[in-house]
């Protein structure tokens, strides 16, 4: 409301909206901003060389029902024969970094690092090495979600022998990569790959249903790779190579409405959020949810919580394992209490049903609301919950169906930026970084290529997969060049 007055009495003065916002326009300085990607979504070259197949080769080779348009990322973009054009359009848009991922098959094709392919870690280290070469900083994701297809077949991220596989595969990016590399993700978004491929779904790889207790196991499991992937870098890597290294979740946002109260607000956080950063900056998962795994598996008969428990060893490991706050975000929804628990039916764990309106503006994708003031909400609550740490956002960024006058995309931007700039500025939220997401229109998982988040577009009719600026290109060109926001084109809609 304050917020609003404010707008309004500064609009009779100025006429421009981004007169009106005055400093919230512009990036603080040292604030960086990049583009990022996924080595599955874009790199194609699915069996080139000596690469093992992956879970998501698998998938969309053997599943093809469970992919909107029956598509693979057999090509994708073919970036794994173009990155040195991709990387040209990094330096024309002016980028200060980019943020990739390594592909675990590629570089170890049996899945364990008995065999390193030579072709693979070249790939990686030429990208590397020319991305450093013309001053964009390379930001390494280990694992965004395509292990080997045999580790799969032995159980995956519920088999706890993944943390070592994990780890090893780890050693070898440091080791190959981390000479050139000051910044490593460890893990992009568990909580999405174990919801979506071990639990509720058969949306995404590997598409096992395992009776409500997959997501947990698989999230406990990458929580303890992470942090052992962490503490593998600081004890032999970080003193030498003097980067950072911290893992990305997604923490979706909420805005007001009917029922959502401050207890639902914070339940929600808690099992989204919390869940995977609780244990990093706090120390074991959150109390809620505990509790209410715990109690609804009790109510279910079984005779223990179908959330695991972490030993106090493995508390106290895992606790203090981020050297940044890694923040994917994109939409927002009106978190309430699940009212048919008042009749006694427990349908989730959280309790939380997550509501949306009908008349909000989406994306391409039905889950991608437009709610800037959700974002601001996020980031104001991870500074109140951990202590303000420095925060890159990893991701973020809107779907339609690849036009390239994306005036939708650019709009999206702009309220989604200007909401975080905010943050920065007025409430003093420690965000460090900004991540378009994506460079490129790519393989949108068990979307295809119906749903595209790129600011370059990817002609996928034709072989040569050519790229071609959209409006939003330009857009963020000038943004970069200025580190200030610029108006929404004028023929844009605003909403
Ligand atoms: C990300 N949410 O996942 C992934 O990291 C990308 O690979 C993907 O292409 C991109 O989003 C777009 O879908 C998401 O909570 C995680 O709303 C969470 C959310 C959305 C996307």
């Amino acid at each position: 409301m304050k917020e609003l007055r404010r707008i309004v009495i500064c609009c009779v003065i100025f006429t421009k909206l981004h007169e009106c916002q005055g400093a919230n326009l512009s990036f603080p300085e040292n604030f960086i901003i990049g583009a990022a990607t996924a080595s599955y979504q874009i790199e194609g070259a699915w069996n080139v060389s000596d690469k093992g197949e992956n879970v998501w080769d698998w998938f969309t080779h053997n599943k093809p029902e469970n992919i909107a348009d029956g598509s693979t990322g057999d090509v994708a973009c073919d970036s794994y024969h173009k990155y040195e054009e991709d990387v040209q359009w990094v330096k024309n848009l002016g980028l200060d970094f980019y943020r990739f991922s390594v592909s675990w098959s590629r570089v170890l094709p049996n899945g364990f690092a008995n065999e390193v392919s030579e072709d693979g870690i070249q790939y990686y280290k030429n990208l590397t090495t020319l991305l450093v070469a013309n001053g964009i900083e390379p930001i390494v994701t280990i694992y965004h979600w395509d292990h080997p297809q045999i580790l799969e077949d032995l159980g995956g991220w519920t088999n706890e022998l993944m943390v070592e596989w994990y780890t090893d595969y780890a050693r070898i990016l440091f080791e190959e990569l981390g000479p050139m590399v000051k910044t490593f993700i460890t893990i992009n978004e568990p909580k999405v790959y174990c919801e979506q491929g071990y639990n509720s779904t058969t949306k995404k790889a590997p598409g096992k249903i395992l009776e409500n207790m997959g997501h947990y196991l698989c999230v406990h499991n990458t929580l303890k790779a992470h942090a052992t992937a962490y503490h593998l870098y600081d004890d032999e890597f970080r003193a030498i190579q003097e980067g950072q290294i911290g893992i990305v979740t997604p923490c979706a946002g909420w805005v007001p409405g009917d029922n959502v109260t401050e207890e639902s607000i914070e339940r929600h956080f808690q099992f989204d959020c919390g869940w995977i950063m609780h244990p990093i900056y706090v120390g074991d998962y959150p109390e809620i949810v505990k509790t209410r795994v715990a109690y609804v598996s009790a109510l279910e008969n079984y005779p223990f919580s179908r959330l695991p428990e972490f030993s106090q060893d493995w508390i106290e490991y895992i606790n203090g394992t981020a050297d940044f706050f890694g923040l994917n975000h994109y939409t927002s929804s009106m978190p309430i209490f699940d009212t048919a628990e008042e009749l006694g039916i427990y349908t989730r764990d959280s309790g939380i049903i997550k509501n949306t309106n009908s008349s909000w503006s989406a994306g391409s994708s039905s889950w991608l609301y437009v709610l800037p003031e959700g974002f601001g909400n996020v980031l104001r609550m991870i500074r109140d919950q951990y202590n303000n740490p420095p925060l890159y956002v990893f991701e973020n960024g809107y779907s339609d169906t690849g036009e390239l006058e994306d005036y939708r995309r650019i709009n999206y931007y702009y309220e989604y930026v200007s909401e975080m700039l905010t943050a920065i500025n007025d409430d003093g939220c420690n965000v460090v970084a900004y991540t378009i997401w994506s460079l490129l229109d790519n393989f949108e998982w068990n979307a295809g290529y119906t749903e595209l988040f790129g600011i370059i577009s990817v002609d996928f009719n034709s072989s040569n997969r050519t790229r071609s600026a959209k409006l939003s290109t330009s857009w963020w060109q000038e943004v970069i060049s200025t580190r200030t926001l610029q108006d929404v084109p004028s023929n844009g809609t605003r909403r």
